[in-house]
């Protein structure tokens, strides 16, 4: 099986959370460096509209979403843990709100002035401006509510109590690190790691786990080009669907698939298969040939063709 590419950019909380489950997985990958914001035509190529970060791929099939990646690595590491739906509901119910509620309220709180130097130092100014600019839209045209600036901060701190509290094991839920661990990690990551803000020093506990998983590292990237990435679509196949995941009305329909939180740009094809977890898009786009494109269906919109 060859080894996952994954499509991220170094700043990216989301992608450290896949990144850190890379090394914890002991895996190598392959890794596309992208903008930190929109153009990014081989994307689109190969997943349509998304436009969240990171995306995974293998061979043809491409995979929307930290969940879903969080699944494909933990089938190939055999570390079920990973994978979010093997956590029991209550360990779900906060891994979803930490995801997004706390994740905004981190990106807010993480603002100061090392974070800028390091996106001055690793972005032209038209890029920041465009940056600044997609953010700020992101933001307006999200359904889900985002904490303000002045909530962030206290927000943070709430939740760092939480977790220093919920630490009475080495991680989170337990003996040995899961999916939920690597989700509280991305956020908290962008304060005291990419920030490097003392925001959080008063929790010894928590730091401490964040330093077990900073040890596991990033796995073993090998860096990949995009044309690489494209032609790696193209001269596969998307694997087989199960026929038990053929059965839904919509099969074979034109179909939007779109993330309903914020980022909604819908991704456009016909439906290939439909999981208990996951919705496949099947596209073709002159670059890539055939793709199937994976979508969590917790947190998406399904909806026919043309009726956005
Ligand atoms: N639910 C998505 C969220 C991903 C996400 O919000 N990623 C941020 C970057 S950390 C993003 O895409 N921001 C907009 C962008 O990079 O264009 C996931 O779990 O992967």
């Amino acid at each position: 099986m060859p080894d996952l590419i994954l499509h991220h950019y170094p700043m990216s909380p989301f992608s450290q959370k896949v990144r850190s489950m890379l090394g914890y997985a002991g895996l190598p990958w392959q890794s596309v460096t992208v903008r930190e914001s929109p153009p990014r035509p081989h994307l689109v190529a190969l997943a349509g509209g998304y436009r969240k970060i990171p995306v995974a791929q293998d061979g043809a099939d491409v995979f929307c979403d930290s969940r879903i990646i969080a699944e494909e690595i933990a089938a190939r590491a055999e570390k079920p843990e990973l994978a979010l739906g093997n956590l029991g509901a209550d360990a779900q119910a906060w891994v979803a709100r930490v995801d997004l509620d706390i994740f905004f309220a981190c990106v807010l709180a993480a603002g100061n002035r090392t974070l800028r130097r390091k996106a001055w130092d690793s972005m032209s100014v038209p890029d920041l401006l465009r940056f600044a600019w997609d953010r700020v839209n992101m933001g307006r045209t999200a359904t889900a509510r985002i904490v303000s600036l002045r909530e962030a901060r206290p927000v943070v701190l709430a939740h760092a109590a939480q977790v220093e509290a919920m630490l009475t094991q080495d991680f989170l839920f337990g003996r040995t690190p899961d999916h939920a661990d690597f989700t509280a990690y991305h956020g908290l990551w962008m304060i005291r790691e990419l920030a490097e803000s003392r925001m959080l020093q008063g929790f010894p506990r928590l730091n401490a786990w964040m330093d077990r998983m900073r040890a596991f590292g990033d796995g073993t990237p090998r860096p990949l080009a995009i044309d690489a990435a494209l032609a790696a679509a193209r001269q596969a196949s998307p694997r087989a669907i199960a026929a038990e995941f053929l059965t839904n009305e919509m099969i074979g329909s034109r179909v939007t698939i779109a993330p309903s939180d914020y980022g909604q740009v819908p991704s456009e094809g016909r439906l290939a298969g439909a999981t208990p977890t996951r919705w496949i898009l099947a596209r073709e786009h002159a670059d890539v040939g055939t793709v199937h494109v994976h979508f969590p269906r917790d947190g998406y919109t399904l909806a026919p063709a043309g009726a956005r």
